[in-house]
């Protein structure tokens, strides 16, 4: 047999290595693996997804999981492939696992902002970009929209700012970006399969539900706050990480645009954004010896929600 060198899990892989590991994936699983191409970003690279399951031929329900809408938090993205190696490990031995596999297919995006990712592994002086690359309006001379700032959701009213050079320059419009756009029409129009909507950033600590806005709250939110916190438990039993569980005003600062928002507006019941490791003492440039740790507790974490919503 030929040996293959091991895809090294708790390393930083830019996003050649990426897109190789996903096709790896649908070769090493083709029963249960395949590749979804859904949109193209500003700079019309492919958007894809990792659609995860065992076919059973019954209709499924659908987790959705993002990661690397914003470029700098390296760690997001090396959360997915770390997820996706866990349920596919999981399922052959976990009953709870092969279950959840028959029931929904997991819908995983190791990167959603790829140009803006592929920026940051350029040098040094583009390492901290969060925006995607789309050139600003005509007066403008800076690049870049706030992807987590352009979904339709009381777009552009709180949290953001219309300078375009600022970090959170909602763009011109709601998905005027194509990444916030394939994002809306691929999951807008099957809505109604999705049990649960997890997008996953950096750096912070926190596991957010919606709403951004102050002036709204989800009609779930007791649930959505329970849930939270039960995630936060289990991710606490992992490492002894603290996670802080609210809204975003309540726990930072208001936003508006969101995925997460946008995503409960459109009816998927649990929706949640996690912010990853650290507290600030790395920030986005978290070390690569605490990959393995922040995945192992975060996987716990959304493990939590996700077979809660799955049960329900
Ligand atoms: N944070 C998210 C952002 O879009 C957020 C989510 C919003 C956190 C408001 C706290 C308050 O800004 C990061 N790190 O991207
Ligand atoms: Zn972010």
């Amino acid at each position: 047999t030929v040996e293959r060198a091991q895809y090294d899990y708790y390393k930083y892989h830019p996003m050649s290595e990426i897109t190789s590991w996903m096709e790896q994936m649908v070769k090493d699983h083709p029963d249960v693996v395949t590749v979804v191409k859904y949109g193209k970003t500003y700079e019309s690279r492919d958007i894809s997804l990792l659609k995860i399951g065992l076919n059973t031929g019954k209709e499924k329900k659908a987790i959705w999981v993002d990661c690397g809408i914003h470029a700098r938090e390296w760690i997001a993205p090396a959360f997915c492939q770390y997820f996706v190696r866990e349920i596919l490990q999981t399922y052959k031995t976990d009953a709870k696992m092969e279950e959840m596999m028959k029931n929904v297919d997991f819908y995983v995006t190791p990167v959603l902002n790829i140009d803006g990712y592929i920026y940051t592994w350029e040098n040094e002086t583009t390492r901290l970009w969060r925006k995607n690359r789309s050139p600003g309006p005509e007066d403008c001379a800076c690049y870049g929209t706030d992807l987590n700032r352009n979904f339709d959701a009381n777009w552009g009213t709180v949290g953001v700012s219309f300078d375009c050079c600022s970090n959170t320059y909602p763009g011109t419009k709601p998905a005027s970006e194509p990444e916030a756009k394939a994002v809306t029409e691929f999951v807008g129009s099957r809505k109604d399969i999705f049990l649960c909507f997890l997008t996953i950033h950096s750096y912070g600590q926190l596991i957010l539900v919606p709403y951004g806005h102050p002036n709204y709250t989800a009609p779930n939110y007791d649930e959505l706050m329970m849930v939270g916190k039960g995630a936060a438990e289990a991710v606490w039993k992992v490492h002894g990480m603290n996670y802080t569980v609210g809204a975003s005003p309540d726990v930072l600062y208001a936003n508006s645009g969101s995925s997460r928002d946008w995503a409960r507006m459109q009816g998927i019941p649990l929706t949640f954004t996690f912010e990853l490791r650290d507290n600030g003492t790395y920030g986005f440039k978290l070390p690569e010896d605490q990959i393995q740790p922040t995945c192992e507790e975060a996987y716990s974490g959304a493990l939590h929600i996700i077979t809660y919503a799955h049960d329900k």
